[in-house]
């Protein structure tokens, strides 16, 4: 480290060359440095992450000027949907939390890619009813102040900010790990009163406890992405509307359950883990924990301590 005449720090050589280095790696390259193969799958895989990556630059250039522009506003786009790409099935939910847009709030895509099994003809993508284990690579988008995009291929965890001048998501954090613990616990508690009552016990638990801090964003993208930074468990239960919970397992849940895991944190039903749930529609939802190991545990444990004495305690 030189100390420059101004008083100012310099990056020495060394730390310029890597500094360099890392501000190009780009997300096609990332992909197949991961991949450590040019194979035809390899390069398939690698254009398909780069087909997401351009996705996401257009929708975030719309949502730039949604205020500005006519029916951009609770921008809809065609929801939840699969498509088939070469040797890929690509499952995604174009816009999660698309209410927060009327407000000029944080919304996100999340994107599942499975390989293609069978040769679906009749149109039913059944090869897609499968656990979530069989998902080779998931991510999501997050537009927000800057548009971020987190993905995995099951080699880690890595997030990437788009550099508007550039026009190119450039690697921002390599291997991101979630804390074993963290201090937040997001959910709508305007639906307590629709929850079973072990959640209504893990809410009151938090509420006696000390060292526990609530955000809840109304956009899962977002919501998810503080927790995986910053440690702590997002629950989405049943309810009585929807007593399998709102939240869609192959393009919002099981996605995110991926990159949880890889993250070093875990992902449940409050029953079974997420990646084991074998789904037996495509739009099936399930209740959603997910976050560090140790907040996801202690939700199962008020599951399973009602299950064991199930009698309503008085409160
Ligand atoms: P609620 C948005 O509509 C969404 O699908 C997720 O992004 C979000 O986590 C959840 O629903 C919010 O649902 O019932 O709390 O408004």
């Amino acid at each position: 480290m030189v100390n420059a005449p101004t008083g100012e720090a310099r990056l020495g050589q060394t730390e310029q060359v890597q500094a360099l280095d890392r501000d190009c790696t780009t997300l096609s390259r990332h992909v197949l440095q991961q991949l450590h193969s040019f194979s035809a799958d390899a390069q398939d895989l690698s254009a398909l992450m780069s087909r997401i990556g351009l996705a996401a630059k257009l929708i975030a250039r719309r949502l730039s000027r949604a205020g500005l522009m006519e029916d951009a506003l609770g921008f809809t786009g065609a929801v939840n949907v699969q498509g088939e790409i070469g040797r890929y099935s690509l499952l995604y939910d174009p816009i999660d939390g698309s209410s927060n847009l009327d407000i000029n709030l944080n919304v996100g895509s999340i994107f599942s890619i499975r390989k293609q099994e069978g040769d679906d003809e009749d149109g039913s993508a059944a090869d897609l009813l499968q656990h979530g284990h069989k998902q080779i690579a998931a991510g999501y988008v997050l537009y927000g102040p800057s548009t971020m995009l987190v993905y995995s291929i099951g080699q880690g965890v890595h997030s990437f900010t788009l550099d508007p001048s550039l026009g190119e998501f450039i690697l921002s954090t390599e291997n991101i790990k979630i804390p074993d613990n963290g201090p937040i616990y997001s959910v709508n508690e305007g639906s307590f009163w629709q929850w079973e009552e072990s959640y209504r016990d893990y809410i009151r638990y938090v509420h006696r406890n000390q060292g526990y801090t609530a955000r809840y964003g109304g956009a899962l993208v977002g919501d998810f992405h503080r927790i995986l930074f910053q440690g702590g468990v997002f629950l989405y239960p049943g309810t009585v509307k929807n007593p399998d919970g709102k939240l869609r397992l192959l393009y919002e849940s099981a996605p995110l359950a991926f990159l949880m895991e890889q993250a070093g944190g875990r992902a449940s039903t409050g029953i079974q883990d997420i990646l084991d749930v074998v789904p037996t529609k495509i739009h099936e939802r399930t209740p959603l924990i997910i976050g560090s190991k140790e907040n996801v545990a202690l939700v199962e444990s008020f599951i399973k301590e009602r299950s064991r004495n199930p009698i309503t305690l008085s409160e």
